[in-house]
């Protein structure tokens, strides 16, 4: 009986520091959820309502250009000002705070209203990781700016407001938490075996590739030995690069393909569009170097074993540690096997 197979065990996620429960011993149970067939609301071209479609007024009043590709704006109702004072508060170490400057973005990805990006062309994807890279580089250069977030949720799950395709990014004066834990991490592991940790990582996941989803020339797309989610992913550069920067022009667009590959394969796992949080992981502009920083994204799916099963992250996870039943193996056995033509457009191909 091998320990990660078949009994309850914990996994470190090396990046973070922090440990997750894996129980593989309760997938013997019979896969029950009925993988439904959940057909897809066809969503317009254009839509007169959205406060993203081109020409449309936005919820201040604004209007938006009749912009074709990406478009991107300052958002309106946005977590951080760029005007926020600087003042602190510390009261015996207990009560503390610190003024937070920021800059919140929309980016569009598309003027359609009724793609995605597993629906889009991947030469189209490649303006949207362009455009990635030209905010990320005007954002990080601004003084006050030491960290850039670019995320999407997909899906109203995730809690999106709305499906036209698009993202968020706030830019921040300070680090995020998840960056503090990832670059204390890969600082450590370069200081330690002066080598980065997520080279290394991916050198072994390539070897014993039971973890791969899919991969091109430039990136693999995994699920994580540490993942959390069901079908959580990582995505990696193959070169070590730390942010949008320091990508090549075959780069751009390896990057821009191997998102639409995985996003295809969430949306055929459960023939329906996928639900998801993701984000870029990328060195801090704070004027440092950050040479032991490794690019890469994060997928979060909250689904669990159909498209209207989700995983909450409740009780023991709330209070403990995170836990997932599907091994990480499992979930990307399962992301692998699926084709790689969208559901949606494959000619009397069920999949
Ligand atoms: P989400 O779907 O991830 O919530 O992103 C939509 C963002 O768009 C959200 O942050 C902004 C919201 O503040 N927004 C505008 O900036 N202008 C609008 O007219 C409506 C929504
Ligand atoms: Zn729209």
């Amino acid at each position: 009986m091998s320990l990660l197979d078949n009994a309850s065990h914990r996994r470190l996620n090396p990046l973070t520091g922090e440990w997750v429960i894996v129980s593989p011993h309760r997938t013997a149970r019979p896969w029950r959820g009925q993988e439904e067939d959940l057909s897809v609301v066809d969503r317009p071209a254009y839509d007169s309502t959205c406060y993203l479609c081109p020409g449309n007024q936005r919820a201040n009043a604004e209007r938006n250009p009749r912009y074709g590709g990406v478009f991107a704006f300052d958002n309106d109702f946005p977590a951080l000002t760029p005007d926020a004072p600087p003042d602190g508060l510390d009261d015996n170490g207990l009560l503390v705070a610190r003024g937070e400057p920021g800059i919140c973005r929309v980016v569009c990805f598309s003027e359609r209203h009724d793609l995605t990006l597993s629906r889009m062309q991947v030469c189209d994807i490649v303006r949207v990781v362009e455009a990635w890279r030209e905010e990320h580089r005007r954002l990080g250069a601004l003084e006050f700016i030491d960290y850039v977030q670019i995320f999407e949720n997909r899906g109203a799950m995730m809690g999106a407001s709305n499906p036209h395709p698009h993202c968020q990014i706030w830019a921040t004066r300070s680090l995020p938490n998840e960056i503090v834990k990832e670059t204390r991490s890969q600082n450590d592991y370069l200081t330690r075996k002066k080598s980065c940790l997520l080279c290394d990582y991916l050198a072994l996941e390539e070897k014993l590739g039971e973890r791969v989803v899919c991969r091109n020339d430039h990136f693999t797309a995994l699920v994580p030995f540490w993942a959390a989610w069901p079908f959580e992913t990582m995505v990696l550069p193959r070169r070590h690069i730390g942010a949008f920067d320091d990508f090549g022009g075959e780069e751009t667009y390896a990057f821009a393909e191997i998102l639409r590959l995985l996003t295809v394969r969430y949306d055929n796992l459960f023939k329906s569009p996928f639900p998801y949080s993701m984000g870029f992981h990328q060195r801090p502009t704070d004027r440092e170097r950050h040479p032991a920083w490794h690019f890469h994204a994060h997928f979060y799916p909250p689904l669990l074993r159909s498209a209207a099963v989700r995983k909450f992250m409740v009780g023991f996870e709330l209070l403990g540690s995170p836990q997932r039943d599907i091994t990480p193996e499992a979930g990307a056995r399962r992301l692998r096997d699926l084709p790689t033509t969208h559901y949606a457009e494959s000619v009397g191909d069920s999949g």
